[in-house]
C-alpha cells in the first residue's frame, strides 16, 4: 500500500513575479497547487510547505559578501575534516526570516493555516547553502522533514512548487535517495531557466536518481 504526501516547496512571495529572485511565471502555479491540495481523489496522507528561511546575513547572499547578485562562489565543505568544495550561485537576498518576503503566498499560506499543514524551514543556518528541504548541500545538517515523513509512515512524496531546477529538484533527489518512491508533478512547478537545453538536462539528472518527472 501506498502513503502519499505532497511537498509544497518554497511558494513564497520573493520567489513569485516582482520578488527580488523571481522564478518566471512562478504565481500561475498557486491556484493549481491549492486545487492539488484539496483534490479529495489524491488521498494526500499529509501535506508539507517548505520555507526557505535565511538570516539577514546568509552566505548564499551576494551582500554577504559584497559581490555582485549571480556571481559564482566556491564553497568549502562545513563537515569537520573534509576538504571538498562546492560550486554555488550568489543570490539576491532573499526570504530572509519574518520578511513579508519569505511568507508563503497568501492562498497557500490560508489553505496550510486551514489544514493545518506542517511547515518545514531551511536554509536557517548562516554558514552554509541549502537546495533540498532534506539537508544543506553537505547533507550534514538535517531538517526536520525526513523523521516527519517516517512519523507518519509516508512511502510516496509528491514534489510541486518553486524552483523546478533547484529546490524542487534537490528535494525530489533527496526525497529518492531516502528510499521514497518520488514523483515530481511537473505542470505544478516553474523554472528558473526553462529552455529546451536545461530541460534535457534536468530530465537526464532526474532520471538517474529515480525521480519521475510526470
Ligand atoms: C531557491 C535559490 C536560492 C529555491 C532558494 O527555492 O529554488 N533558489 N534559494
Ligand atoms: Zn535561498
Amino acid at each position: 500500500m501506498s502513503v502519499k504526501a505532497l511537498i509544497v516547496v518554497d511558494i513564497q512571495n520573493d520567489f513569485l513575479p516582482g520578488g527580488p529572485l523571481q522564478v518566471p511565471h512562478g504565481d500561475e502555479i498557486i491556484r493549481p497547487v491549492v486545487k492539488l491540495i484539496e483534490d479529495t481523489e489524491q488521498n494526500w496522507h499529509r501535506v508539507i510547505m517548505t520555507r526557505d528561511w535565511h538570516p539577514y546575513d546568509h552566505i548564499s547572499f551576494a551582500r554577504t559578501h559584497k559581490k555582485p547578485d549571480f556571481s559564482p562562489i566556491t564553497y568549502k565543505s562545513v563537515i569537520p575534516n573534509d576538504d571538498s568544495t562546492k560550486q554555488g550561485t550568489l543570490w539576491p537576498v532573499h526570504c530572509v526570516q519574518e520578511t513579508r518576503g519569505s511568507q508563503l503566498a497568501d492562498p497557500i499560506a490560508e489553505e496550510q493555516q486551514k489544514l493545518g499543514c506542517k511547515i518545514v524551514n531551511k536554509g536557517y543556518l548562516a554558514d552554509r547553502e541549502y537546495y533540498s528541504a532534506f539537508s544543506d548541500i553537505w547533507n550534514y545538517h538535517r531538517t526536520e522533514l525526513n523523521s516527519y515523513l517516517d512519523s507518519h509512515h509516508i512511502t510516496d512524496v509528491y514534489v510541486v512548487g518553486l524552483a523546478l531546477d533547484y529546490c524542487v529538484k534537490h528535494t525530489a533527489i533527496s526525497a529518492a535517495k531516502r528510499g521514497y518512491n518520488t514523483y515530481i508533478l511537473k505542470d505544478y512547478t516553474r523554472a528558473i531557466h526553462s529552455d529546451p537545453e536545461s530541460m534535457k538536462e534536468l530530465q537526464k539528472e532526474l532520471s538517474e536518481n529515480g525521480v519521475k518527472l510526470i
